[in-house]
């Protein structure tokens, strides 16, 4: 059977990122010996009549969508636009939110016909593989006769080395290096913690099952070696297992491989020598969950961490010489004016970079099963909203007007730190702020898929120089900046034009 697996546009608009689920899926398909494409509408723009193209060259037999909760709506319309192009088509998706939500989904989506829930690698090679979906463990499914039917449940993949790598040479990689975003690796699948706002563990099991480090790290040389600069390995956290971790870096170092990484981290999984290890091969960032800066709702989420710890892991790091985002969620059970000043002070006296997430109650997160009990009130189930970035819940003692005054507090100080920064700054802190204030340049020109749209020019002058007036003409930024960027993508090779008819026509390599 022939497969497209399709990876939806964010509706907000953060750093796109190569996703793994997807990729790993297509690995799998094409090293069984399936037929799969992938129409990636995440870098490019989404449109309902490239979707009918794609469907009318392909002919796909099966369409796969993924979804997280925010994009859950436009990855159903895309199915629902492919069952009205083609009804023969089989049409399924998979992803955290409707691992949670099987019944619902089937139900408030008859284009759907299948729902894979938790790992869907084996469960798609299942389907392609034209096995009767009753028998096939991991999905809901409609039967005509009989309503929505759940299966068994699927067994983890036990031994992850097993798994063909991803397959991120079927996504538009030149895309991905034009927005220079990091490639994504995991080590490893799991958790064995329960934190209420989280479904990490159920979706990788409480038992971290991890690759083999050589595996990992060829996939590793791989990635740098198509043009990536940075990686980030993606496992919920990498520093839980410090025998695995050692044996990762191990292999960096023995390899001689220099490339700056980062990762996610506890602060109770971490020391002053595993840092000092993970810093000389390369690691430049960590990323700690602290969550809140209130030891009493860090108990109550069960995130079994206290906030001398969190000070402790950012000092070690600091000596270590690793830079730390601490994340901080706030609108959590138990959250008063009082707890959110608490947390705003707390992060600021950490002496690390900080950032703040807005509590979003996910389907299977036990603070969304057990709201009541948590003391929290849902106030919507628009999933468009479901982006962390804003008020989706109240406790008893602070609801969307205290956070967002926080929020918007938190804004204006950083703003007018950036502002200062930029006036103070020297050479490097300017250009990494001409760097990011450009990258959202990249994304319109990506997005709107300016560069394959344009008209053939005559092969008459400075061909780059054609193309940046062109693209200036379409793109708010001016043709200086827009040079800049395509000289970049023409140098490195993501970008290329060929001769048609005595035209150039450019396009992305
Ligand atoms: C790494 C990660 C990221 C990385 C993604 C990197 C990448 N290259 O993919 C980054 C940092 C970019 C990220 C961003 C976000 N993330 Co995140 N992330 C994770 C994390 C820790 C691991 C995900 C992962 O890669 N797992 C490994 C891969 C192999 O598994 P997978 O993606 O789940 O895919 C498998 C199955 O789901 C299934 N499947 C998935 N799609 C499909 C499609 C078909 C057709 C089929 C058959 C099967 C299938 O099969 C896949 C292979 O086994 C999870 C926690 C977790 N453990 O799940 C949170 C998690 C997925 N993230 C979450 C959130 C909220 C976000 C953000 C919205 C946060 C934000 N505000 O920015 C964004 C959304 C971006 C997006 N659209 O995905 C939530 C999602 C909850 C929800 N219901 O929406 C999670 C579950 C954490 C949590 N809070 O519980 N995230
Ligand atoms: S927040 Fe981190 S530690 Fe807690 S359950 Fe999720 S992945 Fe595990």
């Amino acid at each position: 059977m022939r497969t497209l697996l399709v990876n939806p546009p964010y509706p907000f608009s953060e750093i796109p990122i190569l996703p793994m689920g997807l990729s790993y899926l297509a690995g799998v398909l094409e090293h069984s010996g399936h037929e799969v494409r992938v129409l990636d509408l995440l870098v490019s723009r989404y449109s309902k009549e490239k979707i009918k193209k794609k469907l009318e060259e392909y002919q796909p037999d099966i369409v796969g969508v993924t979804s997280v909760t925010l994009n859950y709506p436009i990855a159903s319309d895309i199915l629902k636009y492919t069952r009205s192009v083609d009804k023969d088509i089989i049409t399924i998706i998979g992803g955290p939110h409707v691992t949670f939500a099987p019944v619902e989904t089937l139900t408030e989506a008859p284009w759907i016909d299948i729902v894979v829930r938790g790992e869907g690698e084996r469960t798609m090679l299942d389907i392609v593989s034209g096995k009767k979906l009753a028998d096939i463990d991991g999905i809901a499914y409609r039967d005509k006769a009989n309503g929505i039917k759940m299966t068994g449940e699927r067994h983890l993949i036990e031994n992850l080395d097993e798994l063909p790598p991803p397959a991120k040479h079927l996504f538009p990689l030149s895309r991905y290096l034009a927005l220079d975003v990091h490639a994504s690796i995991l080590t490893g699948r799991g958790c064995p913690f329960n934190c209420i706002f989280c479904v990490g563990s159920k979706m990788g099991g409480r038992r971290v099952r991890y690759r083999n480090p050589k595996l990992i790290i060829d996939e590793v040389e791989q990635a740098v070696s198509s043009g990536f600069r940075e990686i980030n390995f993606e496992d919920d956290h990498l520093t839980l297992n410090h025998q695995h971790l050692n044996a990762l870096c191990d292999e960096i170092i023995a390899r001689g491989l220099k490339f700056n990484w980062s990762a996610f981290s506890r602060v109770d999984t971490v020391n002053l020598e595993i840092l000092s290890k993970m810093k000389q091969a390369g690691c430049a960032w960590l990323l700690y969950g602290v969550e809140s800066g209130n030891q009493e709702i860090l108990d109550t989420i069960k995130k079994k961490i206290t906030l001398e710890k969190v000070r402790d892991a950012v000092k070690m790091a600091k000596e270590a010489g690793i830079g730390i985002l601490a994340s901080f969620i706030v609108g959590l059970p138990g959250e008063t004016a009082e707890t959110l000043k608490q947390t705003m002070q707390f992060a600021q006296g950490l002496g690390a970079s900080y950032g703040f997430n807005v509590l979003s109650p996910f389907p299977g997160t036990e603070v969304r099963e057990k709201a009541a009990e948590y003391g929290i009130e849902i106030l919507t189930n628009d999933w468009t909203k479901y982006d962390c970035n804003r008020p989706l819940t109240r406790t008893k003692d602070a609801g969307p007007e205290e956070i967002n005054a926080f929020l918007q507090q938190y804004f204006e100080a950083l703003n007018k730190y950036l502002a200062q920064l930029e006036k103070e700054s020297g050479a490097s802190q300017g250009e990494s702020a001409k760097e990011k204030r450009r990258s959202p340049l990249s994304i319109a020109i990506l997005k709107g898929d300016v560069i394959e749209n344009l008209a053939t020019m005559k092969p008459e002058g400075n061909p780059v120089e054609a193309l940046a007036s062109k693209v200036a003409e379409l793109v708010p930024y001016s043709h200086q900046q827009v040079k800049e960027d395509i000289t970049k993508w023409v140098d490195k090779g993501l970008l290329k034009y060929t001769i048609k008819d005595g035209h150039l026509v450019w396009d992305w390599a």
